[in-house]
């Protein structure tokens, strides 16, 4: 230890006398000892270390013996990072994009995948959102943003962000999802990658007004059954969206996860149909028109319409089915470090447009046999629900699966199934079990892409 250590550490008035230290450290070791034990007893989920005659542990680990930098030197100045930002270890946490994935390679119309296999619990951190925009992200003055709200209502209206903000607020946690997400799973997989086959969504808590709320001064007419939403950015996206939809659960947000939405997200705000294609949740909200006829948009005639085997297209297609997805292990998390016999969580996100997800069953072996996952943390409708199953390895080759049932009945159908129905021309939607192929020594692979 250096001397200017111990001197800014007598400053703070910390003990470092080393009898203190040590005795500290047994103790600490006691505890480890005893916890290894109970472990062990349990499964195996800590490798433990030797136990000594006195109770103690001779650990392999030098870590854990070793004083490291951090521990004898201050950390930084909690002015440094005004605005916080993750560890630097966590460096490869992050959104990714592919040429594949963009028009001709252009990352002003692409999409970026969010790292489902680093997320923990149902909420994904701002920064990680997945992100898909026809025309780059677009940065608005919230203060010359404005929202126009006319057609077929009795006072049509202009408001500023701050008077939207005005309106009582509301917070839901919803997923939201790109209805293309997995698409290319439909015909030819060809991504080796939990992040690339279902990162085209993620989860958070909203927080806006309930465009109901704002429409009780607008007065709709009661022969309005449309609504058009149009972005403010370059694209000016635009999508018709019913009536019903509108007064039952639409919201205009401005938050995600207690601070203001991302630029990414469609800042200073969006539109918010929970459960239903991310498509219809236009960003950079600028207008809203009632109607009694679809507008039948470029994105709702060119695109996001799924053309069946009977040569008919399926045009009004919009809450997204029951689905599922095992993220760990995954092709980014496989199991290579683990031995015969030991415990391992398999874990994974169920999700539904139409409700809320009432089970999940777990196979091993391609779908013949299926076992119940546990459903863990919040369970609410619409969103991102969390399940778990507890493993005992046994180093053989598997094909895992899950299958997610919601509260209107709904099961994921398997590929086969999906395909009778749909056919293989749509991209749009899909939902069928998808599957990871572990090796015998623990590696994990897309199942799909193996035939
Ligand atoms: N104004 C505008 N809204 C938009 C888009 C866009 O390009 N411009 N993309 C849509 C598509 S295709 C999707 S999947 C979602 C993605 O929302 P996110 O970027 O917040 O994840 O936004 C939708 N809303
Ligand atoms: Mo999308």
């Amino acid at each position: 230890m250096k001397d200017a250590d111990i001197t800014s550490s007598n400053d703070l008035n910390l003990s470092l006398d080393k009898k203190t230290t040590k005795s500290s450290r047994r103790d600490f070791f006691r505890k480890a000892a005893a916890y290894s034990i109970s472990a062990v007893a349990a499964g195996s989920i800590l490798s433990p270390g030797k136990l000594l005659a006195d109770g103690e542990i001779c650990a392999d680990d030098k870590m854990i013996v070793e004083e490291q930098p951090w521990a004898t030197s201050l950390g930084y100045e909690l002015n440094k990072h005004p605005y916080g930002i993750p560890s630097p270890y966590e460096h490869n946490v992050v959104r990714r994009t592919t040429p594949l994935l963009s028009s001709a390679g252009d990352m002003h119309a692409a999409i970026s995948v969010t790292p489902l296999q680093d997320l923990n619990g149902i909420i994904t951190p701002n920064g990680l959102f997945f992100t898909r925009t026809h025309n780059g992200v677009a940065r608005i003055d919230p203060n010359k943003h404005r929202l126009m709200i006319h057609g077929m209502v009795k006072n049509p209206i202009v408001l500023t962000v701050e008077d939207i903000k005005k309106y009582p607020s509301e917070s839901v946690i919803h997923f939201l999802e790109c209805p293309s997400n997995g698409a290319p799973e439909w015909k030819a997989p060809q991504f080796d990658s939990l992040q690339f086959v279902k990162g085209m969504m993620s989860c958070t808590e909203w927080t806006g007004v309930r465009l109901k709320t704002i429409l009780e001064d607008v007065g709709v007419d009661p022969k309005a059954l449309w609504m058009l939403a149009e972005g403010g950015d370059g694209s000016s996206m635009s999508r018709t969206i019913p009536v019903e939809k509108v007064m039952d659960d639409a919201m205009i947000a401005y938050a995600m996860n207690g601070e203001a939405l991302r630029e990414e997200q469609g800042y200073p705000i969006r539109l918010l149909l929970p459960g239903w294609e991310a498509n219809l949740s236009v960003k950079w909200l600028k207008r809203l028109k009632f109607g009694d006829k679809p507008w039948y948009a470029k994105e709702e005639t060119s695109k996001y319409t799924t053309l069946l085997p009977t040569g008919k297209a399926i045009q009004h297609f919009y809450p997204l089915e029951v689905n599922s997805i095992i993220t760990s292990p995954c092709p980014e998390k496989p199991w290579t470090d683990l031995k015969k016999g030991d415990i391992v969580e398999i874990e994974g996100l169920a999700w539904s447009g139409k409700g809320t997800i009432t089970a999940v069953d777990i196979s091993f072996d391609g779908g013949k046999n299926w076992v119940e996952a546990k459903l863990k943390g919040l369970v609410l409708p619409k969103a991102w629900t969390r399940f778990s199953y507890l493993y005992k390895y046994e180093g053989k080759e598997l094909i895992l699966s899950s299958r997610a049932v919601d509260d209107t009945g709904d099961v994921q159908p398997t590929i086969n199934q999906e395909k009778s129905v749909i056919g293989v021309e749509g991209v749009y939607h899909r939902n069928s079990i998808c599957s990871w192929y572990v090796t015998p020594k623990g590696e994990v692979h897309n199942a799909h892409m193996r035939s």
